[in-house]
C-alpha cells in the first residue's frame, strides 16, 4: 500500500500539535522508551550518571525532536516519491552513532512503540488508526534505512 496525501497530512498535523510542547513530549517519549525497556538507559550518554530521566536536558530534547522531524520528513517523501531518501552523510552518521552506542534491531520496535504512545498522549481524541498507520509506516521505512546502514558498518 502506498502513502496517501491524507496520511501525509495527518502526520504533519499531529507533529504541529506535539511541537507546541517540546519539553513535555520529548520527556514523555524518552520515559516511554525506558518504561518499555529499562535496560536501554545505559545506552544514552546523557542518562548514565543520573538516577532519573533529566528534565529539560538539551540533548534529550534535541534528539527527541529530530526523531519526530525525521519521521515526518519520511512521511512526506513516501507520499511524494514512494520511497525514502535520506542524505548519505546523515544516514552514515546515524548508523555509526547507533552502532557505537550499542543499539540493536529489537530496540527499534521499542522506540516505535514509545513514539506512538507519545502521539497518543499528545493528540488525545485526535489519535486514531490512520494517524497510527501513517507514523508507523514512515517510522518503519526510516528505521530500516538506519538498520541497513548499521549492518554495512560492522
Ligand atoms: C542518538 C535518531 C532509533 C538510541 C540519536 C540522534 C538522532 C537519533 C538524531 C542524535 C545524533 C547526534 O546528533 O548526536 C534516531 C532515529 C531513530 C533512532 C531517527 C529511528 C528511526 C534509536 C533506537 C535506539 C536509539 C532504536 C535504541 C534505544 C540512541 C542513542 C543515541 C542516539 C543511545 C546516542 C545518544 C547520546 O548518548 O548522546 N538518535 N534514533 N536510537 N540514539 Fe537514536
Ligand atoms: C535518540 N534516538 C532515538 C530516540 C530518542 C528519544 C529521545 C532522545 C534521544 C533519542
Amino acid at each position: 500500500i502506498g502513502f496517501t496525501e491524507k496520511q501525509e497530512a495527518l502526520v504533519k498535523e499531529s507533529w504541529e500539535i506535539l511541537k507546541q510542547d517540546i519539553p513535555k513530549y520529548s520527556l514523555h517519549f524518552f520515559s516511554q522508551i525506558l518504561e518499555i525497556a529499562p535496560a536501554a538507559k545505559g545506552l544514552f550518554s546523557f542518562l548514565r550518571d543520573s538516577d532519573e530521566v533529566p528534565h529539560n536536558n538539551p540533548k534529550l530534547k534535541a534528539h527527541a525532536v529530530k526523531v519526530f522531524k525525521m519521521t515526518c520528513e519520511t512521511a512526506i517523501q513516501l507520499r511524494e516519491k514512494g520511497k525514502v531518501v535520506v542524505a548519505d552523510t546523515t544516514l552514515q552518521y546515524l548508523g555509526s552513532i547507533h552502532l557505537k552506542s550499542g543499539v540493536i534491531d529489537p530496540h527499534f520496535e521499542v522506540v516505535k512503540e514509545a513514539l506512538l504512545r507519545t502521539l497518543k498522549e499528545g493528540l488525545g481524541e485526535k489519535y486514531n488508526e490512520d494517524v497510527e498507520g501513517g507514523w508507523s509506516q514512515a517510522y518503519d521505512h526510516l528505521a530500516l534505512a538506519i538498520k541497513t546502514e548499521m549492518k554495512q558498518e560492522d
